[in-house]
């Protein structure tokens, strides 16, 4: 198929293939290709044999990745007109923090849609009506981000992505979405923005989430990213807002932070059935499902599911404990009830009363996000949890997490995902999270200000 979009401003000519979409997180030690294992000390000389080529190929295809994402001399034509800092532009000077570009004023942005080719059109989607929910999410089961060896493809359920996309304030035109323009009109791309107030190195920025990029299989590589993301921007940009913060797995110009999943087997044996991590060399099955067995129940005195009457409370000791971090959310009690209170299949949120003076010391949350699992004959679907925002006072952050890993296990998920950002550092080792071969990229679009570590990210996307 020929190039779809117009060349209004020159950066939406084709070129080749990107790397791969940034893939669901999967540990580092993955089964990969079609069983093999690694090497164990009895391997026969064969087995070595396809072992050395199989790290051989898990070399060159990391450095394939390291090449594709984070070459700084290589040409990017739509994101080098964009507002946001080069590849290889250092910003180590930490007093700067600003805005790239201007505010426009309403007569200075582009009144009308940025053109469609020929067949398609824009269509702004009503995530409430239940069949244009069921559109999206038939889209991006089918077509959203899968990880290399394409053995997962996220599965964000209908109930998440209504949370994801309607907090306080959502702007039903910032879910954008693209359709052929004849036939039976389907749904081919989307992208959304959801507004946001941010803090970004102390300063407060009126932000927009931007998440859910997506365009069909069939119209890969035609240049229609660039043009949804520029009608985004213009419709964002006409609500008065001229910064996002979005994350991707690839690299792009030019990430503000980057951070890597870590991963927690709840059910290690149907990890391992799926591929999704495998057996550790001396391990055997019965001994793996031992060392990553939990308690049955959450051993925190007063930990219990948080309630509406903990919002108040809920409220205070997240933003507060935020604070600490260099780009964070800046949340209202209207948008913790949104953001935190549990809703079943979607987000789940525990805080710690404490028995005698029945104040909330401790809250701990984390949402559903499952992968289809591709083609698999016995599983299709990974059940994973991943965390969000957590806040210990009274217990260890480690204990905490402890009770949360525990609640996961109890409502069937089979791995619990965790970040390097804010202070995960301080349990990931002792719980037995095992690193995951993704990075998540941290971007801010029209803001300068220097690069971050993962520990001082203090912000979660979905
Ligand atoms: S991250 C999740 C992204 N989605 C997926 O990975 C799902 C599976 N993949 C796809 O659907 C497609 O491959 C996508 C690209 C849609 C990703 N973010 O149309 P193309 C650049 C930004 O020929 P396609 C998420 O949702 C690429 O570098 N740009 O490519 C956050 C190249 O530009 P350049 C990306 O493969 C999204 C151009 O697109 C990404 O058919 C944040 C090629 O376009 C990416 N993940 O489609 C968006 N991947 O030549 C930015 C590739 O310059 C928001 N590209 O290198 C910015 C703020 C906007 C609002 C501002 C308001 C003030």
């Amino acid at each position: 198929m020929a190039e779809l979009v117009d060349r209004d401003d020159g950066a939406d000519t084709p070129h080749e293939n990107e790397g791969r979409a940034p893939p669901p997180p999967v540990p580092r030690n993955k089964k990969k290709g079609k069983g093999k294992k690694k090497a164990a000390p009895t391997l026969t000389s064969e087995a070595q044999r396809r072992e050395e080529l199989q790290q051989l190929v898990a070399r060159m295809r990391r450095s394939r990745v390291q090449d594709d994402g984070g070459d700084k001399r290589k040409p990017h034509k739509f994101w080098d007109t964009q507002p946001v800092p080069k590849l290889d532009e250092a910003i180590e000077d930490a007093q700067i923090n600003d805005v790239i570009e201007p505010n426009k004023s309403q007569s200075d942005i582009r009144q009308e849609p940025y053109a469609m080719p020929e067949g398609f059109a824009w269509s702004d989607l009503d995530v409430t009506d239940e069949s244009v929910l069921k559109e999206i999410y038939t889209l991006l089961n089918e077509n959203y981000v899968e990880d290399d060896d394409a053995m997962f493809r996220f599965d964000y359920s209908m109930r998440f992505l209504t949370w994801a996309l309607t907090p306080p304030g959502y702007r039903a035109e910032f879910h954008l979405g693209v359709r052929a323009a004849r036939g039976k009109k389907g749904l081919m791309a989307f992208i959304t923005g959801v507004p946001a107030w941010c803090v970004v190195r102390g300063k407060r920025v009126k932000c927009v989430e931007i998440n859910y990029l997506c365009v069909h299989k069939r119209l890969r590589t035609k240049r229609l990213a660039p043009v949804l993301i520029k009608e985004i921007t213009r419709r964002v940009n006409l609500a008065g807002i001229f910064q996002a913060v979005y994350t991707a797995g690839v690299v792009l110009p030019k990430p503000v932070a980057s951070c890597r999943y870590f991963h927690r087997s709840l059910d290690p044996k149907k990890l391992i059935e799926i591929g999704f991590s495998r057996l550790a060399p001396r391990m055997t099955m019965a001994r793996t499902i031992k060392l990553y067995k939990l308690p049955e129940t959450p051993t925190i005195p007063g930990f219990r599911a948080m309630q509406p009457g903990d919002v108040k409370e809920c409220t205070t000791l997240l933003t507060s404990y935020l604070e600490k971090f260099k780009l964070h959310p800046h949340l209202d009690e209207s948008e913790v009830a949104h953001w935190i209170l549990p809703r079943e299949g979607v987000v789940d949120a525990f805080v710690v009363e404490d028995p005698e003076t029945g104040a909330i010391t401790d809250l701990c949350s984390f949402y559903h996000l499952p992968s289809t699992v591709i083609g698999h004959e016995k599983h299709n679907t990974l059940n994973a949890a991943y965390s969000f925002y957590n806040v210990a006072t009274s217990v260890p952050l480690q204990e905490l997490m402890r009770d949360a890993l525990i609640c996961a296990r109890n409502v069937q998920m089979d791995v619990f995902n965790a970040l390097n950002v804010m202070e995960n550092d301080q349990f990931l080792k002792d719980l037995k999270f095992g690193i995951g071969d993704g990075h998540l990229q941290y971007y801010l679009y029209n803001w300068k200000c220097a690069e971050m570590r993962a520990e001082d990210v203090g912000l979660v996307l979905l």
